[in-house]
């Protein structure tokens, strides 16, 4: 059976949506990253880049979130656009805009703004400006089309909504009223049953909430040299 090295956040969040989505059955394991377990020896043979998501398919070992979003939508022939090269170069743009873009400069805005110490206002600054771009472009392209490739609900769009769930947290609780199309996706999506099923995926088991200075020290590293 598949099983998939889970943790509550965003880009973990993407893959379990398409599991559940798909209704291929997988074993949920928890890797607790504010208790490093993302740097333990064995996960590290799964995923040398110690986060969070990773998948182990039978031989098969796939991480970074949207690589494995592609995996399962090749491996079920579910969630992709048409099968021409126009479609797929569609997909791969705005797949890798979210990997690239939207996932590396929201993280890095909630670092700055939430946890780095100081001084940090021109990294706050930086950071949140990217993220309110990448964000931005989404929204426009969504008013365009409901969803991220045209009519259809794809991989594309649950790999925006791992992150839009936490637009709040990455760019203010007033945000919404900037994004209408971005909330738009995240309230349909959130209406389907697969995601119910995903968001309580937290609940199987307990994950350490404190950010403590182990927890920044396992997920920092470079506050420790
Ligand atoms: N590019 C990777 C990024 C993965 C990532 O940053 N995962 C976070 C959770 S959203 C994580 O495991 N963080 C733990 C750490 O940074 O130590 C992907 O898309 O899978």
């Amino acid at each position: 059976m598949i099983k998939l090295y889970y943790h509550p956040s965003p880009n973990p969040a993407k893959v379990a949506l398409f599991l559940e989505e798909s209704g291929l059955e997988y074993e949920l394991i928890p890797v607790d990253t504010r208790k490093g377990e993302q740097h333990d020896p064995a996960f590290l043979k799964i995923n040398p880049n110690a986060k969070t998501p990773a998948l182990v398919d039978g031989d098969n070992v796939v991480f970074d979130s949207n690589a494995i979003l592609l995996y399962l939508a090749e491996k079920t022939g579910m969630f992709l656009p048409a099968d021409t090269l126009k479609a797929r170069g569609e997909m791969y743009s705005w797949l890798m805009f979210v990997a690239t873009g939207i996932g590396p400069y929201s993280g890095q805005a909630v670092h700055f703004k939430h946890f780095a110490p100081e001084p940090k206002d021109y990294a706050v600054t930086r950071y949140t400006f990217e993220a309110w771009r990448h964000w931005t472009i989404i929204n426009e392209h969504l008013a365009k089309q409901p969803y991220m490739l045209g009519s259809e609900y794809t991989l594309v769009d649950m790999a925006v909504w791992g992150w839009a769930r936490a637009v709040p947290f990455i760019l203010g609780n007033d945000a919404w009223v900037k994004l209408p199309n971005v909330k738009r996706l995240l309230d349909d999506i959130n209406a389907r049953p697969a995601a119910q099923r995903t968001e309580e995926l937290k609940t199987q088991h307990s994950y350490k909430t404190e950010m403590d200075a182990d927890a920044r020290k396992a997920m920092f590293p470079q506050m420790t040299q």
